[in-house]
């Protein structure tokens, strides 16, 4: 018994979101027989939503892959051996390299919601490769968001999080964590504010979701226009003197540049223009001016729709401008572990551009968005090949047919999934990998504050097939671009030593002179610490050793705050400490926690400052006055390409059976909007936007604003018919069809997935 678990009851983590809720798979055989929420996980503490308790369908479904594959002349695929499948895609890649440069190769995806060890050990793979790209799905919903902190915090990595479980005023804007979570047991403090008569909820959505018929306050706004309402509710509280100017003179700089914008919104014109009663506004305005502790939270609603970045900026001038952060139960920083993003830098300063269109990357990352346009042109500098991992662009990025046209168009193409996803279904070569219950896991989603938590997951369950883990994947790609030696038998002696006597910390020194030698091998520090630390770890736990390296640069640099989360050592000890914690607890563990005056540690501006002014948007705020409706007669609805409900889970589950309802993946609409196009409900329809048509099953839902329709996220996955392998069915709409990559925000390119033009009309 480990972790209070009994025999045959393992504890793992859920892969769905980015929330990862501990939880305890019981086997029967090799199927997953009954899940149930971890108890003794410190975050969750045995809460989970309905969709863990599927997860057999993630592990066991007739789409898996299981070997490598190779495309043949005639279009199908053959298996291969693992050596002749990487030395293959090594030689390709090289080739492709130091024929036209390393900005010739894309690196897409790198992890998902449940498995960020890909990632860090891809950073030595990129560096092979010399490609200064990553295009991730982070970049089509949070890099406006990251680009926005950079310039308030000092760098993109500050990410706010939200004491919502504490808050006594919360509004949550464009999201509905009842199905989407976001936050830990979301449902529970949902409930919690709920039945307090003294805490008060709003929500903004132009939905009337689970989570708003819970609010106290639930604003109905008019699709894409959030930025309205977010000046109209600004505008109240600077021009009623509602604002918190103490905070802001001791901690902000810039705030009366910013008023003098504010000051002169039409507060009933931009109510209007929302949608909304200009009471209303005034109410929650003063209802957050007024908490004692306030806190706001967006998500898709607001990033994936018209002003996306300023959208991101305005919600936070909220929090900041009534001084509801930096306090229990307001808006926080957290600290980061293992980097999920980075910071970058304008191109102006030395940024990184892409060569075909000249995105900026933000965080480290690029737009999905762009990557067609990158592809499939004749400019010299394209991109030629593409390198997927946990991910599927063919379903989840805007425009599938561009990227169709685009993806037809490359040399080469490998995807390292666990199933033939749509995108796998293209690839010159796939690399089978593990699945998250088959190899040790963890996720970089450390977002929480005073206490930030970390949970490493060893394998629950033998691995089917030839599938390989992807960091030993990697190392091995780098390895057969003869980067790196085979062995290195120095470093795992020191290894070796380090692991018995941590004490002499002869590792880092032998690593330090082993670099020192030999330089370039310091982009592949991540291959280099698998080879020998990880093989020195405990059985099972190789993928481990990057984290070895975090946590001693963790401890060092949050050293009082490791020390408060219950960690004991002196100097270097210390992150050992934390280490061995990591990789034998067998949960979540805290990594550090802070006092909440500490978090000004973590705002990197030099002067320690919050800097409320940004150029960029201020034009885009000054310039919302002129805007017009962008509705036409030909597409009279705005579509929600993309709603999160009971049975979806990304692209995770690829077995339609998983489902227990909403099987068809219904198109919701009001039924006064049905009538008018003539639908009835349950009846097949036709949903059109400029880009492309899809067949959808109608369901009239009176919770939707009219003019306002959705479409759920995470279908349109191909599966072989259970009777009859050889036809292959699909499973509910592929959105993607419907959206396109020009369709964005100016300054991050994140689609306005919540904003699609369309008609629906009757087959
Ligand atoms: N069940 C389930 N949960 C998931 C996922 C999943 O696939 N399924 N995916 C996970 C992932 S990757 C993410 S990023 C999160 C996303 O989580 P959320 O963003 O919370 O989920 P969505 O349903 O996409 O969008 C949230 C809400 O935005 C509203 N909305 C649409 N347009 C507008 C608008 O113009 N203004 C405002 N204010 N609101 C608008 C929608 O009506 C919807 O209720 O969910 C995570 N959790
Ligand atoms: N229209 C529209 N499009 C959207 C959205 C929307 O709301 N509307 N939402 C967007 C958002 S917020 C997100 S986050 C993205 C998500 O889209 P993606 O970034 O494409 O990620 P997933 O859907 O999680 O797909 C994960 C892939 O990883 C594979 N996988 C699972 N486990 C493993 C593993 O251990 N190793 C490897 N190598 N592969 C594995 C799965 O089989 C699947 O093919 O979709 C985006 N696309
Ligand atoms: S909230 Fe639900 S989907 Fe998200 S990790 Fe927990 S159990 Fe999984
Ligand atoms: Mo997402």
């Amino acid at each position: 018994m480990k972790n209070g678990v009994e025999q045959n009851w393992h504890a793992t983590a859920c892969i769905l979101c980015s929330i990862n809720c501990g939880i305890e798979i019981e086997f029967d055989g090799r199927q997953f027989k009954r899940i149930r929420g971890d108890k003794n996980h410190p975050v969750s503490e045995g809460y989970l939503c309905q969709k863990a308790a599927r997860l057999n369908y993630y592990q066991h479904h007739a789409s898996r892959v299981k070997q490598p594959m190779r495309r043949k002349a005639d279009g199908s695929f053959e298996t291969i051996d693992w050596d002749t499948a990487i030395s293959e895609i090594a030689e390709k890649l090289t080739h492709l390299r130091d024929t036209y440069g390393g900005h010739s190769i894309a690196y897409y995806g790198g992890g998902g919601q449940g498995n960020h060890l890909p990632g860090a050990y891809a950073s030595a793979f990129r560096a092979a490769l010399k490609t200064p790209y990553i295009y991730n799905s982070l970049a089509q919903e949070k890099t406006g968001d990251f680009w926005v902190n950079g310039k308030l915090f000092g760098r993109q990595t500050c990410h706010v999080t939200e004491g919502i479980e504490h808050a006594d005023y919360a509004i949550l804007l464009g999201t509905n964590p009842w199905q989407s979570h976001g936050f830990p047991q979301a449902r529970q403090v949902l409930k919690q504010i709920a039945k307090d008569p003294n805490r008060t909820l709003v929500v903004v959505d132009p939905r009337r979701t689970r989570t708003a018929e819970m609010a106290d306050i639930h604003i109905p706004v008019k699709p894409g226009s959030d930025a309205f309402l977010l000046m109209a509710l600004l505008g109240v509280i600077v021009q009623e003197g509602l604002a918190d100017t103490d905070f802001l003179e001791k901690h902000t700089n810039g705030h009366e540049a910013l008023f003098e914008i504010l000051k002169s919104v039409s507060i009933t014109d931009y109510a209007e223009r929302a949608g909304v009663d200009v009471a209303l506004v005034e109410k929650v305005a003063r209802g957050l001016a007024a908490a004692e502790r306030g806190c706001t939270r967006h998500d898709l609603g607001l990033e994936q729709s018209l002003h996306s970045t300023l959208n991101c900026y305005l919600e936070k001038l909220l929090f900041l401008i009534t001084g509801n952060f930096g306090k229990e139960g307001c808006n926080n920083l957290h600290t980061q572990f293992v980097a999920l993003i980075g910071h970058s830098k304008e191109p102006e300063d030395g940024g990184v551009r892409t060569r075909v269109t000249g995105m900026k990357e933000i965080s480290k990352l690029f737009p999905p968005n762009i990557l067609p346009a990158e592809i499939d042109t004749d400019h010299p500098e394209r991109v030629r090949a593409v390198f997927v991992d946990s991910a599927n662009p063919m379903q989840t990025a805007a425009d599938t047919q561009a990227y169709r046209k685009a993806f037809a168009k490359l040399d080469l193409l490998v995807v390292v999934d666990v199933a033939m996803s749509e995108t796998a279904a293209l690839a010159d070569y796939i690399l089978p990998a593990s699945t998250q219950f088959e190899k040790a896991e963890a996720t970089f989603f450390t977002l929480s504050f005073p206490t930030n938590y970390f949970h490493f997951r060893d394998a629950i369950i033998e691995r089917e097939g030839d599938t390989l883990p992807e960091p030993e994947i990697y190392q091995r790609l780098v390895s057969a671009m003869g980067l790196l030696p085979k062995r290195f038998p120095l470093l795992e002696t020191a290894a070796k030593m380090q692991r018995r006597y941590p004490k002499l910390d002869l590792f880092p020194k032998a690593l330090g002179i082993t670099l020192a030698l030999r330089p370039q091998w310091k982009n592949y520090a991540a291959a280099i610490l698998y080879k020998t630390l990880g093989k020195v770890l405990p059985e099972g736990k190789q993928s481990a050793a990057v984290l070895w390296a975090t946590a001693r640069f963790y401890a060092n640099r949050y050293t009082k705050q490791v020390r408060r989360a219950g960690y004991s050592g002196k100097k270097h000890m210390l992150g050992e400490a934390l280490f061995d914690n990591i990789i034998t607890a067998g949960t979540a563990v805290p990594l550090s926690t802070h006092t909440y005056e500490e978090v000004w540690e973590l705002v990197r501006h030099k002067d320690g400052k919050i800097h409320l002014e940004i150029a960029e948007l201020f034009a885009e705020m000054k310039a919302l006055q002129s805007e017009s409706t962008p509705l036409t007669e030909a597409f009279p609805l705005i579509l929600a390409a993309g709603e999160r409900r009971s049975y979806n889970a990304n692209q995770i589950y690829r077995d339609p059976d998983w489902r227990r309802n909403d099987k068809e993946g219904a198109l919701r609409i009001h039924p006064a909007d049905g009538e008018k196009a003539g639908l009835s409900d349950g009846i097949l329809a036709r949903c059109e936007s400029k880009t492309g048509a899809i067949e959808v099953r109608v369901q009239f839902d009176e919770s939707m604003l009219p003019g306002y329709v959705s479409l759920p996220h995470g279908y349109g996955q191909q599966y072989p018919d259970a009777e009859n392998p050889d036809t292959i069915l699909q499973n509910g709409p592929s959105i993607n069809l419907l959206t396109t990559g020009d369709h964005c925000d100016p300054i991050a390119k994140t689609p306005y997935h919540k904003f699609v033009p369309v008609r629906v009309q009757a087959i």
